[in-house]
C-alpha cells in the first residue's frame, strides 16, 4: 500500500500560483475551491488530497502531521517560528515586502531619532518585535487581524507593518512606506515525520517542484 499524501494550501493566490507547479508534478485539482464549499480536494492522483485552510494555519497543520506538506508564505512561518517544519524550497511564488507604514503626514524618522514610544497596529507582533528590537526603537505593538491599513487613519497607532505589493492599498489610504523590513515570498513546507516516512511519494513532486521553480526563476 503506498501512503496517501495531504497538501495543505490557503485558497486565493497560494493556490493558483501553487497549481503550475502540481502540474509539473502531474497532478492536478479536480475541483475549485472558489467555486465549492468543500475544505478537502481530490486530485486526479488517488493518492493525493489537497485541504484547504487560512493561511495562518498552513504551518499548524503540517506541524502536527495532519498535512503532510504545505505552501506558506514567509511572513506566516516567521511568525509561527518553523518548529517541526523542514522548508526545502522557497518557491518564489506570492512575491511582496514587509513593511513599516505611517500616515502620509507623520514624521516617522523625527519621532525615531526622538526616541518616542510608537504605537505600531499589525498582525505580524514577533517579526514586528524582532525589527523594532534590533533598530532600539521602543514600541507598543497592537494585535490586529486584519485592515491594519485603517490603524493609523483613525488614531489606533502612529505605524503599521504590513505587507505590500503594488503598494496601491496604502496609497488609496494616504499612508507611506518608511521602511522595508523584509522580502516575502512563499516556501514549501514539509513535516519532518513525513518526511522520513513517507519519502518515496514525497521526493519526486518535491523535485518537480524545485525544477519547475528553477525554470521559471
Ligand atoms: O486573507 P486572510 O485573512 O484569510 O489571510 P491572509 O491575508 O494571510 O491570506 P492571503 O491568501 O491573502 O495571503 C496569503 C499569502 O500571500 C500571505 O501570507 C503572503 O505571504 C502572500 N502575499 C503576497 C500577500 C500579498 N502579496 C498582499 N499583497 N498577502 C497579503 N497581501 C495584502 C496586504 O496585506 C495588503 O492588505 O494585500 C494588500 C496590499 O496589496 P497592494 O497590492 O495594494 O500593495
Ligand atoms: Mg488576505
Amino acid at each position: 500500500m503506498t501512503a496517501q499524501l495531504t497538501l495543505a494550501l490557503s485558497k486565493g493566490r497560494i493556490f493558483e500560483e501553487t497549481l503550475p507547479l502540481l502540474e509539473a508534478a502531474g497532478i492536478r485539482v479536480t475541483e475549485d475551491p472558489e467555486k465549492s464549499r468543500k475544505l478537502i480536494l481530490a486530485t486526479n492522483d488517488p493518492g493525493v488530497r489537497v485541504i484547504i485552510v487560512r493561511a495562518s494555519d498552513v504551518p499548524t497543520y503540517v506541524q502536527y502531521g495532519a498535512a503532510d506538506f504545505g505552501v506558506a508564505g514567509k511572513d506566516v512561518l516567521h511568525e509561527h517560528g518553523g518548529e517541526g517544519l523542514y522548508q526545502p524550497i522557497d518557491l518564489n511564488i506570492a512575491k511582496c515586502r514587509m513593511s513599516v507604514a505611517v500616515s502620509a503626514g507623520f514624521d516617522y524618522q523625527s519621532a525615531v531619532h526622538q526616541g518616542a514610544r510608537l504605537r505600531v497596529a499589525t498582525k505580524y507582533t514577533e517579526t514586528a518585535r524582532e525589527h523594532f528590537a534590533s533598530k532600539g526603537v521602543h514600541v507598543d505593538l497592537i494585535k490586529l487581524y486584519g485592515s491594519m491599513e485603517l490603524a493609523p487613519l483613525v488614531g489606533l497607532s502612529d505605524a503599521i507593518v504590513d505587507l505590500v505589493s503594488t503598494g496601491s492599498t496604502l496609497r488609496a489610504n494616504n499612508l507611506v512606506e518608511v521602511e522595508h523590513i523584509m522580502d516575502i515570498s512563499s516556501r514549501l513546507v514539509v513535516n519532518q515525520a513525513a518526511l522520513k516516512l513517507k519519502r518515496e511519494r514525497l521526493q519526486p513532486i518535491l523535485e518537480a517542484f524545485e525544477r519547475a521553480t528553477s525554470l521559471k526563476a
